[in-house]
């Protein structure tokens, strides 16, 4: 792996592989269980849209890492940090550089949701790499990622929104439903029970538990695996996928990829020529395709 080290972040690492077209995003907060605070999340956001803007790159890893040098334990994120949760969300640090004089002071954030967007509309498949715990909106995190990879021995899935008065209503817990089913995903955050990486496999929500050791070389076969593939096929199928539960939105997002096709074609440059050469255009050697 590469450092991008353009970015200088605190929160998280941010790497590119020099072998294949993969990019590896990473919580670094070992020791908060990769909580995250308003940083991380403009953090993560940033490497996210780094990371759509690289024509060559077909796959994001989101990781945790690890482990703890306090304790030894192995996190992918434990949610928001509630140590500095203020009345109505998360609060930045008092000396963290977000252009006061342009927004007003402690408005609380809650803007992992955006990413959670930024993560369903990145044009590439991102996997969620779980060495660890995946607790609360780290575990929504995970549910809305493409594909998950677990730590065998490691990897651990619970919700705790309801313990901390939160509760995620989007992704976290409807899309989940649909991983899962309706009845599962209710016990998921109405017991707060902990699941192991079979388990969570078991249930639906998991693609594959791996021994420990072998996490990080089977995230990146993964991608190599996934690279091979015509981008434009597997772009347009991360959004077929989104659309069954992005209504209007889904619906957009694949209209302008289908718009993308069409302009491509012979007849929308005619289009466009005929515009820039003030004149009529000329579609009639176009075939009305069946
Ligand atoms: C993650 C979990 C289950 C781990 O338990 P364990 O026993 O392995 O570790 P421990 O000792 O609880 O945690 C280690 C250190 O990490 C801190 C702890 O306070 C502890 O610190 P020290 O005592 O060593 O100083 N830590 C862990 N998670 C933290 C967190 N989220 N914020 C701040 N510090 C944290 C266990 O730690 C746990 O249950 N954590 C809380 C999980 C949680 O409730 N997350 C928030 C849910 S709400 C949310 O994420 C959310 C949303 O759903 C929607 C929008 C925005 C946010």
């Amino acid at each position: 792996w590469d450092a991008v080290d353009r970015f200088a972040f605190s929160d998280i690492t941010y790497h590119r592989s020099t072998e294949t077209g993969a990019v590896r995003i990473a919580f670094d907060r070992p020791e908060k269980r990769n909580a995250f605070r308003p940083e991380t999340v403009d953090e993560l956001s940033t490497a996210l849209d780094h990371a759509k803007r690289l024509t060559d790159v077909g796959c994001v890893l989101i990781t945790g890492n690890g482990p703890s040098e306090k304790d030894g334990g192995w996190a992918f994120c434990s949610g928001g940090d509630q140590s500095i949760r203020g009345e109505s969300g998360y609060e930045y640090a008092a000396d963290a550089d977000i252009g006061r004089e342009d927004a007003p002071e402690n408005v609380g954030r809650l803007h992992i949701l955006e990413v959670q967007r930024q993560i369903r509309h990145i044009p590439k498949p991102v996997v969620a790499v779980v060495p660890g715990w995946a607790v609360g909106g780290g575990h929504s995190l995970h549910v809305v990622c493409d594909l998950t990879l677990a730590s065998e021995e490691h990897a651990k899935f619970l919700q705790t929104d309801p313990d901390v008065g939160s509760f995620d209503g989007g992704f976290g817990s409807a899309y989940l439903a649909r991983q899962i089913g309706q009845k599962k995903a209710r016990e998921v955050f109405f017991l707060g029970k902990t699941y192991s990486a079979e388990e969570a496999a078991e249930m639906g929500m998991v693609n594959e538990v791996v021994p420990h050791d072998e996490l990080e070389d089977t995230a990146i076969e993964w991608a190599e695996r996934m690279m091979e593939k015509s981008p434009t096929a597997m772009r347009m199928l991360k959004y077929a996928f989104n659309l069954d539960s992005d209504g209007m939105v889904g619906q957009q997002v694949f209209a302008g990829e289908a718009t993308r096709l069409a302009y491509m074609t012979d007849e929308a440059q005619e289009g466009r020529d005929a515009f820039n050469e003030g004149r009529a255009p000329d579609f009639s050697d176009e075939p009305w395709h069946y």
